[in-house]
């Protein structure tokens, strides 16, 4: 194999390897990969999943590839033997970011784990050229410019599959690009993105401006543009609606290529909705079949048997509700149709809360999925339980057996075999590699709980994973930290409920004390990673309050031997596969009941870093499965929250007035000290914010929060203690794997 490896590679490269840039052994990998992957064998079964989204986070794909095809050492060992490296040779591959966080990251595991499971499924969603803005800082604020990742060379490949889609006085083409989708070990998938040929790059000025307008050239070209403006939201609808009537046709064609008759359609095709984004798949799929021949209560009863839904949020206003006016302007072919549905359902249920299109003439889009699907899912158990107690209990009362849970995974092959191969290395030998295809032999690392040899090996692999990140942050950041301090790390999108601003708060009250001359007991250094959305002020000014805090911490000779601030620039997938494997203390402090699951957690947890978090999302499933020893918990219980909620009886600045660390805390945002180097306008704002709204009652779990971090800082001095909490987290960790998540979809939901 070797040999072979080595002489394409020197064929495709008209050299020797040695003679050759980076550039091109990237280009010479990415073809032979490529040609691997097209000649493995596809999956094949009558029934296939199609699961749509309008984010797939794939991230580089280059080494992921070559780990599921088996070839990575080899390459890895061909390179070294000519003097390259492969860790620079993976540098050169753009990362395509087709997502903002956790929703399209689980789909792009979720792909992983069907191929590797054998399992028929493609995904199917859109070619954005630009991915998520890419994070500049500059005065402490964030700026956006543009990501572009497709170039001469890439994953994609062109297809002449072509579907017409009409939208109201336009015409335009979807075409099909597809994505290989390796499995580990196995047979292939697809990922099929849609684009219009028409896009031109060339009309993104000033940043991240451009005419939401003109739709020709500007459908595919960002991921999901700004939605502040009523253009924004119009150009989302032209998004959704192009890449789930293409979507339709794809399998429409492909079913009755495959001897469907469309009566029949549930038993060829099952179709995943991810969010509410493809939702309109539902009344697309219904007017082609009545197109097509069927009349229109059959094929609402057809729709119904093969359409399943995901939700991934209990926050009201991320639940997509769109006025019926917009549906016409853009869609009006669709409004008849969603009309029907909305008739049905008031016909039967005169509960007014589950009808589809409200009294204020919006059209509820998660409500057509409800009644107009066969299943209906939570990502984690306690979100799928707020789902039925709480949010929509209505339809639960009307539909028990829809709803069901799916905890949520994440893929083994980029979030541990890649990301951290030093401690894969250590798995192999200590309990063999069969863990790779069943997560959950990763229990039998329990049997080296007090296996001393071992639990120095899991603390030198972490110190070595400290000291890479840090010569990255210094490399690419110009920021120096230490590898012998407690590096906590909090690195997700930025979102009020997550609570960063929590987390700076404790920085401020920390800074504080050490300025008071209480010097702590071990060194810190608090790494974040997030970007804002471009139109989120209070986002925007959180991250800048961090910044601001990481220039003066950082610059104050007096603290920074016992604490440091990093803020990550453009946080992406990349970035987090180089800090998850140096973490010692995992982040996940969400106000409870607010995080539908988290996927971050359960990648921290599998490199051994040990989870300060409240009872929230899948935090609570991780506390089941570690113990109360293995894991540092706080904060309100989400029944509490739930009720505050319902009492509105939660008034910040009473913690303000009363509290002295906390109104010392949120003083200091406006203190001299960071007017000299921030925003006023922005500063006030903040604070302004905190003390008079609050809504995610950030001062409610100060003290809690504080009492737990200090209780983990401490437990840490104590290195065979706390590198056994680690190996418990690691043997636990097989639960997680988006493999499990899979089987369970299929065996409840999908029936492949
Ligand atoms: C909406 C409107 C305009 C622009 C963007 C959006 C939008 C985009 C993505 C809204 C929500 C989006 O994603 C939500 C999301 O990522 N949810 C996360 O899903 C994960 C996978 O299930 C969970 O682990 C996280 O808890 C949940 O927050």
């Amino acid at each position: 194999m070797q040999m072979n490896i080595q002489e394409t590679l020197q064929q495709k490269l008209g050299k020797e390897i040695a003679q050759a840039s980076n550039e091109e052994i990237y280009g010479a990998l990415l073809s032979m990969v490529q040609e691997m992957a097209g000649e493995k064998e596809r999956t094949d079964s009558k029934k296939k999943l199609y699961y749509i989204s309008a984010e797939f986070l794939i991230g580089k794909l280059l080494s992921n590839n070559m780990i599921n095809l088996g070839i990575f050492n080899e390459v890895k060992d061909v390179l070294a033997q000519n003097g390259k490296n492969i860790a620079e040779i993976e540098e050169v591959e753009p990362e395509p970011s087709l997502g903002n966080g956790g929703l399209g990251r689980l789909a792009a595991c979720f792909l992983d784990s069907i191929a590797t499971l054998g399992l028929a499924g493609d995904g199917v969603g859109l070619n954005y050229h630009l991915g998520l803005f890419k994070q500049e800082f500059k005065n402490n604020l964030q700026r956006e410019t543009p990501n572009p990742w497709i170039e001469e060379k890439s994953w994609l490949k062109k297809t002449d599959v072509v579907y017409p889609v009409s939208f109201k006085g336009l015409n335009v083409n979807a075409r099909m690009y597809d994505i290989e989708v390796t499995g580990y070990n196995n047979k292939t998938n697809k990922l099929h993105l849609f684009d219009i040929d028409s896009v031109d790059e060339t009309i993104v000025e000033d940043g991240i401006a451009f005419n939401k307008e003109d739709i020709e050239k500007n459908l595919t070209l960002f991921l999901y543009p700004d939605d502040s403006d009523e253009n924004g939201r119009l150009l989302r609808i032209y998004q959704q609606y192009f890449m789930v009537s293409a979507g339709a046709q794809l399998i429409l064609d492909e079913c009755t290529a495959k001897g469907c008759n469309l009566h029949d359609l549930a038993d060829y095709a099952v179709i995943q909705i991810n969010d509410t984004h493809p939702t309109m798949v539902i009344p697309e799929l219904i007017r082609l079949l009545v197109e097509r021949g069927l009349d229109m209560d059959e094929a609402i009863e057809v729709v119904s048997k093969t359409c399943a839904y995901t939700n991934h949020t209990i926050l009201a206003e991320a639940l997509e509700k769109w006025p019926v006016y917009y549906l016409k302007k853009v869609v009006p072919q669709l409004m008849p149709i969603i009309e029907v549905l909305d008739d049905k359902v008031r016909r039967k249920y005169e509960d007014e809360s589950v009808s589809i299109i409200d009294r204020n003439d919006t059209v509820h889009m998660a409500h057509i999925d409800i009644h107009y699907g066969f299943s209906v899912n939570g990502v984690a158990s306690l979100h799928t339980e707020i789902l039925k107690e709480t949010e929509l209990n209505n339809f639960y009362k009307i539909y028990p057996e829809k709803f069901n849970n799916k905890t949520n995974g994440i893929t083994f092959r980029r979030w541990l075999l890649h990301c951290n191969p030093a401690l894969t290395e250590l798995l192999d030998e200590l309990i063999g590699e069969g863990y790779k295809k069943d997560a959950a032999e990763l229990e039998k690392l329990l049997a080296f709980k007090d296996d001393e040899k071992v639990l120095d090996r899991l603390v030198e692999i972490k110190h070595a994973n400290k000291e890479a990140l840090c010569k990255y942050l210094e490399e690419t950041q110009g920021v120096k930290v230490s590898p012998d301090t407690i590096f906590d790390i909090q690195i997700k999108r930025l979102h009020e409920y997550k609570r960063q601003q929590l987390n700076a708060l404790y920085i401020i009250d920390k800074y504080l004390e050490i300025k008071a001359g209480k010097i702590p007991a071990a060194p810190v250094t608090a790494i974040f990673g997030a970007k804002a959305a471009p139109a989120y002020v209070i986002a925007k000014d959180i991250i800048h309050l961090i910044l601001c805090l990481q220039e003066i911490i950082n610059n104050d000779p007096e603290v920074s031997p016992y604490l440091k601030v990093v803020m990550v620039e453009n946080y992406n997938v990349t970035k987090a596969e180089k800090l998850i494997p140096a973490c010692d203390i995992s982040e996940q402090i969400s106000l409870a009941s607010k995080e539908a699951s988290g996927t971050g957690n359960m990648k921290f947890m599998l490199n051994g870093a040990v989870t300060l978090g409240t009872e929230d999302g899948a935090n609570v499933e991780i506390h089941e499965l570690v113990g109360n020893d293995n894991i540092f918990v706080f904060g309100a219980s989400s029944d509490e929250v739930i009720e505050h909620y319902a009492k509105a009886d939660y008034v910040a600045r009473d913690f303000y007035e009363k509290n002295p660390a906390i109104k010392a805390a949120i003083d200091f945002i406006t203190s001299e000290e960071v007017l000299k180097v921030g925003e006023k306008e922005n500063l006030e704002r903040l604070q302004h914010e905190i003390i008079s709204k609050d809504w995610f009652m950030t001062l409610l779990d100060f003290d809690s929060y504080k009492e737990k971090k200090e209780e983990a800082l401490r437990a840490y001095a104590d290195q065979k203690t706390w590198a056994k909490k680690a190996l418990v987290n690691i043997a636990k960790a097989g639960y997680f794997s988006s493999d499990r998540t899979i089987e369970e979809y299929n065996r409840d939901i999908w029936h492949l």
